[in-house]
């Protein structure tokens, strides 16, 4: 498998220790609202602080993508990530944008952005087109049916199977448009239209399509609700649960956690690292 990821302005030697992304939401109810200025403020601050933590590429998301969520306008997505790009992209780490509209995805390229990170897959018509001529990282996610429905009636014959085949057409996609492989990730899009039983198969199956697929797992399982499912807990209470998806999901051999509790994170990864019998 390959073991270096072209990330934009970095590159990330995947072999010596997971990497861990930070979320960092700029969406209105992601803060108490003092309006646009305090919330760039708090992103700031919140971004600052993930890097002190030890994020190696903080994750930019303008549109919430919880079940059930609608979509936003593109100028209101760009008027909520582009600022946060440009007050961010001097801080030295790596700036991944979580979107799906080929517009944000073009400008947060020319502003700087590292990584498109797109929970449709670049399936949008444009998407593929907006990112081919660039050098950045791109994350290509499995969802079934969309943010507004997914959560409905996710159904699957052969789930791993299924999310398997989909990322491998898309990764063709992108590599027909003349991406190279180097810059691509595959994550199986936990909770975007799966039960906790597709999640918990997708879990025990990362090893197996990281094999299959030949290019790095990215896992995003922070406080997700097949953690509430399996622990009981509030989205508040699954930190300790969230640590733990993070270590099952390294240990199957995934690349990059996406997490909202980057210094516990690091912590544990840190420790397992240790203990990894890889090193
Ligand atoms: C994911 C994501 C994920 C990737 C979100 C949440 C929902 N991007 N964006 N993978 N989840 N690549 O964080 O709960 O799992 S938004």
């Amino acid at each position: 498998m390959r073991q270096y990821l072209q990330c934009g302005r970095f590159g990330f030697n995947l072999s010596q220790r997971p990497l861990v992304m930070g979320i960092l939401n700029v969406t209105p109810d992601s803060f108490s609202d003092g309006g646009r200025y305090q919330s760039l403020a708090f992103a700031f601050e919140r971004a600052e602080q993930m890097i002190r933590d030890g994020a190696d590429i903080i994750d930019i998301g303008g549109e919430s993508t919880r079940p059930g969520s609608p979509s936003v306008p593109v100028q209101e997505e760009l008027d909520r990530v582009m600022p946060v790009i440009y007050a961010l992209r001097e801080l030295g780490h790596a700036l991944s944008i979580d979107t799906c509209k080929p517009e944000v995805m073009r400008e947060a390229i020319i502003a700087g952005a590292d990584m498109i990170n797109d929970i449709n897959a670049f399936r949008a018509p444009g998407a593929i087109e907006a990112v081919a001529d660039s050098d950045c990282g791109l994350c290509i996610m499995h969802m079934q049916g969309t943010p507004q429905d997914m959560q409905a009636q996710p159904a699957y014959q052969d789930v791993v199977g299924e999310v398997s085949a989909f990322l491998r057409e898309r990764v063709e996609a992108l590599l027909a448009a003349g991406v190279m492989r180097d810059r691509v990730t595959i994550d199986p899009g936990f909770g975007f239209g799966k039960s906790v039983e597709h999640n918990v198969a997708l879990l025990r199956s990362i090893s197996q399509m990281q094999r299959d697929l030949g290019l790095p797992v990215l896992a995003g399982l922070s406080r997700k609700s097949m953690i509430g499912a399996l622990t009981g807990r509030s989205v508040e209470q699954r930190l300790a649960g969230s640590l733990g998806a993070a270590l099952a999901a390294v240990a199957q051999g995934a690349r990059i956690v996406r997490v909202h509790d980057v210094a516990e994170t690091v912590d544990a990864l840190k420790v397992w690292n240790a203990a990894s019998c890889e090193n």
